[in-house]
């Protein structure tokens, strides 16, 4: 107990310590030419996975949006093509111009922490945001906002039992994301413990679409070559489930609420509830993109000094296409 008392109070220490050390270097950045170009704005380097899916492009409006010139942020993005090699080198980026504050979006989770020291040791704070890192210290980030992708997974397995039956055979074909990232790791690890739940359930076949609908459909068509009866199609975005149905339009497969193929898919992008609402998705679970607001009120609280959350969870719905109206639909703001 004593022992990790002391280690709470040395975390505490060490974070107020880095928040001390960011405001002394951006005192004496002040001087520097090219913080005095930015003149008193805040520089924020956003170092994001891509453009590969709507989720994304939403995410992206929504930092933009957030922070704008004229609630006094200057917003560098870069676009990481969804390559960690990319992201490592646009937060040395960062660290050269030496911003303000970080915020990385992570492509994978693992294999962050020598280039999070690099930011630590520049007294740079990092925020992380949407998927989750992996690391041996805690201390390399200062908080983390996002979705709880296991429970998403959940949420979607519990539909399945309750509507697809738990006892029934089911051919269940499954459209991974990116491979390690965390929205890919919480889905399918919530699938994987739906199936060994429901002895019923098997796998037919599983495979990443990377997040894209033309990646989406590549793989789905494949699949489609190789099993001739598909039940439940799991897909962990809206745009590989647009991918798959237009692999499954092309050779006259049926799916959705009157087909033959029952699509579960993931993020609810303004799109894909209108694929809901039109029964071409049988049960769509949200993931909300908006984070934006949520990063900035992190580092305008960090500015005072103040100490937010590490990790904050943000709250998801989920559709079913017999109960989704047009209402929902039109209140989508992604
Ligand atoms: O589900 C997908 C995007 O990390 C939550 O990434 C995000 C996922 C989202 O490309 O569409």
């Amino acid at each position: 107990m004593k022992k990790m008392l002391a280690v709470a109070m040395s975390i505490l220490a060490l974070t107020f310590a880095s928040y001390t050390v960011r405001e002394s270097r951006c005192a004496d950045a002040a001087k520097d030419d090219k913080q005095t170009s930015a003149g008193a704005m805040t520089v924020v380097g956003f170092s994001q996975v891509g453009v590969e899916s709507d989720w994304r492009m939403a995410n992206t409006q929504s930092m933009k949006k957030a922070f704008s010139e004229k609630k006094g942020y200057k917003l560098i993005i870069k676009d990481a093509q969804q390559k960690q090699s990319r992201q490592i080198a646009a937060i040395r980026d960062f660290i050269a111009q030496r911003v303000d504050y970080i915020v990385l979006a992570p492509v994978t989770e693992e294999g962050w922490d020598k280039v999070l020291r690099e930011a630590k040791d520049a007294g740079i704070p990092v925020i992380i945001v949407d998927r989750m890192i992996k690391t041996s210290d805690n201390d390399l980030f200062t908080c983390w906002v996002g979705s709880d992708f296991r429970k998403e997974g959940g949420t979607a397995v519990i539909w399945m039992e309750k509507n697809l039956g738990s006892d029934k055979d089911l051919h269940i074909a499954h459209l991974q994301g990116s491979m390690g990232s965390s929205a890919q790791i919480g889905r399918t690890e919530a699938l994987q413990a739906g199936v060994s739940k429901n002895p019923g359930w098997r796998m037919v076949a599983s495979d990443s679409g990377d997040f894209t609908q033309a990646k989406g459909k590549e793989v789905m068509e494949r699949i489609l070559k190789q099993y001739p009866q598909i039940d439940v199609l799991y897909c962990e975005n809206d745009n590989m489930a647009f991918g798959a149905m237009e692999a499954m339009d092309e050779v006259g497969r049926t799916y959705g609420v009157k087909g033959a193929t029952k699509i579960i898919s993931f993020d609810a992008t303004h799109a894909g509830l209108t694929a809901t609402l039109e029964g071409k998705i049988n049960f769509n679970v949200e993931c909300n993109p908006l984070h934006g607001p949520r990063v900035e009120e992190i580092i305008r609280r960090l500015k005072t000094g103040e100490r937010p959350a590490k990790l904050a969870y943000v709250d998801e719905a989920a559709f079913d296409a017999t109960v989704i109206t047009q209402a929902e639909l039109d209140q989508r703001e992604y």
